[in-house]
């Protein structure tokens, strides 16, 4: 069944500003939230936490088994810093939010995250490695690369993918 609501997967690495921008963008286009971290968590989606790494191991096919119906509803603002797993026909844009290291940094320190966690996650964002990941991934025309510094950046990013889901609602009515 074709969807009527386009699905966007809003990645990048930790600390960019997935979900923050995650729920305004729903608040702007009616959109609804797919909280990965939280289905991992409420769901039971890995095989326990990783305490050197301070984060859970995941389960990627439990995952995929529970929020796969959802996702082809449609409709869906998928926020994980993971976003090769999704099926590629399910998808219609994907975000990398991008944030300069000094700003990142900050982030990361603010939320306590131990150093060796810091540093991985400030290599993955220098090494653009989920950008890469994305462009992998997916046609490269459904790919964008957006800055995530300051509020001002929010706000024009969420008022351009508001736009852009728009215009898709429009090109995709029969
Ligand atoms: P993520 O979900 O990618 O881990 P987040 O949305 O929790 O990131 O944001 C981490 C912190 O940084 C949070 O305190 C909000 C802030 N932040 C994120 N993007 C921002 C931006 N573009 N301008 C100002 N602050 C931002």
């Amino acid at each position: 069944m074709a969807r009527t609501l386009p699905n966007i997967i809003l990645t990048g690495t930790p600390g960019v500003g997935k979900s923050t921008h995650a729920a305004e963008l729903a608040e702007a286009t009616g959109l609804s939230l797919l909280d990965v971290n939280d289905v991992i968590k409420n769901k039971e989606c890995h095989d326990g936490f990783d305490d050197e790494l301070q984060s859970w191991i995941v389960d990627e096919d439990k995952l995929m088994d529970e929020i796969e119906d959802d996702i082809k509803q449609g409709g869906k603002i998928i926020d994980w810093h993971v976003c090769d797993i999704f099926p590629e026909r399910l998808i219609d844009l994907v975000v990398v939010l991008r944030t300069d290291n000094a700003v990142l940094y900050d982030r990361l320190k603010a939320r306590n995250y131990n150093d060796k966690k810091i540093e991985n996650n400030m290599d993955a964002e220098i090494m653009q490695v989920i950008l890469d990941e994305a462009r992998e991934s997916y046609n490269e025309n459904i790919v964008i690369e957006l800055a995530s510094n300051t509020v001002e950046d929010m706000e024009s990013n969420v008022e351009r993918i508001s736009q852009w889901v728009q215009n898709w609602v429009k090109d995709n009515k029969d």
